[in-house]
C-alpha cells in the first residue's frame, strides 16, 4: 500500500506502491480511483476541477459545464494571478481561488479532476481520497468520450519530440490523427471530435498518470526514466512507478515499446501484460535496432532509415524515430494494415522538429543560436551537448526540481566555455559549478549579451536550463519565446552587446 510520508523537508512527498500494484492491488493505491465511474461518465453531475491551470481545468470545467454539470473550479492563485485564464472559464462555472481548504469538499461532489500540476498530496485532494470520493486525471475524464486508438506515450526526455514525430507519420500515412496530452493540447478537447478511425497520440507525463483508473493506451511508448520532478517524487522508484502506469490496464493485445538501453525502462517492459516491443541503438537486438548509420528492422534484418538524412539532430532522436516508428507500426498491425516502411522513411525525414527543442533560431556574428528551452532535466541538458557540433555558452538555470545538478559538470568539461546562469537556481548553481567560468544575469536580454560578450566566432549559444521555468516565465514556451525575441533584438542592434 501507498504511504504519504509527512517529512520536515516537504510534507508533499509521496511514496508509492512498489512493485507495481496488480489491477486489484491498485484498490489500496494511495491513488485510487474509484471505479464506480466506469462507463458512468452521465453521473457526473457536480464537479470539483482542482487546479485551473492554463489549459488543463479551464478544458475540463469548460467541458463538464458544456454537459450540464454544476462545476466548481478551485484554484490555490488569486483572482488576480488568474487574470488571464478567467475569462476563459465558462460563466456558469463558479471559481473558487486562494486557500485550498478540505472543507469545500462538504459541498458534495460526484468527481474531482485535478489538473497535472497539483499533488495529489495536497490537504485538498489528498482528503477526498480519504473520504474514498472519484479522484481522475484529465486524460482519466477524456478517456471516457473519446473513441478510436490511443498511443500513450511517457519518458523523461523526447516525449514531446516522439508524440509529435509519431503524429506527422501517421497523418502522413493518411490516419486521422490527433496529437495531445501534455505536449499541449488537452486530451478532453478532442472529446466529440473522434471517430472509431481516429488514433489519439497522447503524450504523458507521470503527473497525469498518478490518477488514471482506466486509461488504457493501445500502444504504450516509455522513452527512458532518468531523475526528474523529485521535488514532488520521494525516489525515483516512485516516479517510475508513476510512469509505469502508463500499463497498468494493458493486456497481451495491446503493445508496450520500450528503450532496451535504458535499464529502469527495461525493467519495466518485465513488469507489464501488454506484448512488448524494443528499440536500442547500443546493440542489434531490439525489434528496431541501430547499425552502421541507419535504422533496421529486426524482421528480416531491414535497413529502413538513414541517420544521417533525419533534419532533427543528435543520437537520442535516432532514438526516438525508432520509438516513433515502432508506435506507427503497431497501430498498423492493429488496424491489419502492412506499414510501408518507404512512406514511413520519408515522413520521418520531413519532419523537421519542435520550437523550443534544440532548435536553430539563426545566427550572428558567427555565433549560432539555439533554443532548448524545453530542457528542464539534467539529462535533456546533457544530451543536448552531446548533439552540439561546437563548443560555446550555455546558459542555465531556472527553478530546480530536485535533481542532483552536479552531473552536469562532466558534461560540460570541454563543450561549454562559460556558464550563463539565470533565475532563482543562480546561487546554488554559481556553488555547484564553482570550478567553471560563468557569469550570472538577470533576464534574458542580459543573459544573451553577456554570452555574446563570453563567446567568440564558431561558437554555439545554447539556451538549455536543466530547470523549469517557473520563477521567471508562464511556462517553457514563453521561455523560450523570450529567447528569440532577445536574439532577434541582438540582431536588429535594439540590444547592444559590445
Ligand atoms: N494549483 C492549485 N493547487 C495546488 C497546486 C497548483 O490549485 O496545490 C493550481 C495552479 O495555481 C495552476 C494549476 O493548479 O493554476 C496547475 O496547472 P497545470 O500546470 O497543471 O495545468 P496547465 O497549465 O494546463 O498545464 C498542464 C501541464 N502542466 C504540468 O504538468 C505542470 C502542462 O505540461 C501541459 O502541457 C498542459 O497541462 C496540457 O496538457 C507542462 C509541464 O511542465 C509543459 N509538464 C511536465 C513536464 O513536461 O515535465 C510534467
Amino acid at each position: 500500500m501507498g504511504v504519504i510520508k509527512l517529512d520536515q523537508q516537504d510534507q508533499f512527498r509521496i511514496t508509492l506502491p512498489w512493485p507495481l500494484p496488480s489491477r486489484e492491488g491498485e484498490k489500496d493505491s494511495i491513488w485510487t480511483n474509484d471505479k464506480r465511474m466506469i462507463g458512468s461518465d452521465n453521473n457526473i453531475k457536480k464537479a470539483l476541477v482542482v487546479g485551473l491551470g492554463y489549459r488543463t481545468g479551464v478544458a475540463v470545467s469548460n467541458f463538464l459545464a458544456g454537459r450540464g454539470a454544476i462545476v466548481v473550479a478551485s484554484d490555490s492563485k488569486s483572482s488576480a494571478e488568474l487574470g488571464d485564464v478567467l475569462p476563459k472559464v465558462d460563466p456558469s462555472v463558479r471559481v473558487v481561488t486562494g486557500e485550498q481548504k478540505p472543507e469545500l469538499l462538504n459541498e458534495g461532489f460526484d468527481a474531482l479532476i485535478v489538473s497535472p500540476g497539483v499533488p495529489v498530496t495536497v490537504p485538498l485532494v489528498a482528503e477526498a481520497i480519504r473520504r474514498k470520493m472519484p479522484v481522475m486525471a484529465e486524460v482519466e475524464l477524456a478517456f471516457r468520450y473519446l473513441r478510436g486508438m490511443i498511443v500513450g506515450i511517457t519518458g523523461t526526455d523526447g516525449k514531446s519530440t516522439t508524440t509529435a514525430l509519431t503524429g506527422h507519420i501517421l497523418t502522413r500515412m493518411g490516419m486521422e490523427t490527433l496529437v495531445g496530452g501534455n505536449i499541449g493540447t488537452p486530451l478532453i478537447s478532442f472529446a466529440g471530435k473522434t471517430s472509431d478511425n481516429s488514433v489519439i497520440v497522447a503524450e504523458l507525463s507521470s503527473f497525469q498518470l498518478e490518477t488514471i483508473a482506466l486509461f488504457r493506451p493501445d500502444v504504450a511508448v516509455l522513452l527512458n526514466v532518468a531523475p526528474d520532478h523529485l521535488d514532488r517524487y520521494n525516489s525515483m522508484e516512485d516516479y517510475f512507478q508513476a510512469k509505469m502506469r502508463i500499463s497498468m490496464n494493458q493486456d497481451a493485445g495491446d503493445c508496450f515499446i520500450y528503450n532496451r538501453d535504458d535499464p529502469i525502462a527495461r525493467s519495466g517492459a518485465s513488469l507489464v501484460n501488454a506484448s512488448t516491443l524494443a528499440f536500442s541503438i547500443e546493440e542489434r537486438r531490439g525489434d528496431i535496432y541501430y547499425h552502421n548509420g541507419a535504422v533496421h528492422i529486426k524482421e528480416g534484418d531491414r535497413k529502413i532509415l538513414e541517420a544521417d538524412r533525419l533534419r532533427i539532430m543528435g543520437m537520442h532522436n535516432v532514438q526516438n524515430a525508432m520509438a516513433a516508428v515502432l508506435a506507427v507500426q503497431s497501430v498498423m498491425r492493429k488496424k491489419e494494415m502492412l506499414p510501408d516502411y518507404e512512406r514511413i522513411a520519408e515522413a520521418v525525414y520531413s519532419f523537421s522538429g519542435l520550437e523550443h527543442r534544440l532548435e536553430r533560431i539563426g545566427s550572428f556574428k558567427g555565433r549560432e543560436f539555439i533554443n532548448d528551452s524545453k530542457a528542464t532535466t539534467v539529462s535533456a541538458v546533457l544530451t543536448a551537448l552531446r548533439s552540439l557540433r561546437g563548443k560555446g555558452v550555455l546558459i542555465l538555470g531556472g527553478r530546480t526540481k530536485g535533481d542532483d545538478y552536479s552531473r552536469l559538470a562532466a558534461g560540460l568539461d570541454g563543450t561549454v566555455r562559460t556558464l550563463v546562469l539565470i533565475g532563482e537556481s543562480k546561487d546554488y548553481f554559481s556553488r555547484i559549478f564553482k570550478g567553471h567560468d560563468q557569469v550570472p544575469a538577470e533576464t534574458l536580454d542580459d543573459a544573451v549579451v553577456k554570452a555574446m560578450r563570453a563567446s567568440g566566432e564558431g561558437d554555439v549559444i545554447l539556451l538549455s536550463p536543466a530547470c523549469a521555468s517557473f520563477d521567471m516565465f508562464k511556462d517553457y514556451e514563453e521561455r523560450g519565446e523570450e529567447f528569440k525575441k532577445s536574439f532577434h533584438r541582438l540582431q536588429s542592434g535594439e540590444l547592444s552587446w559590445t
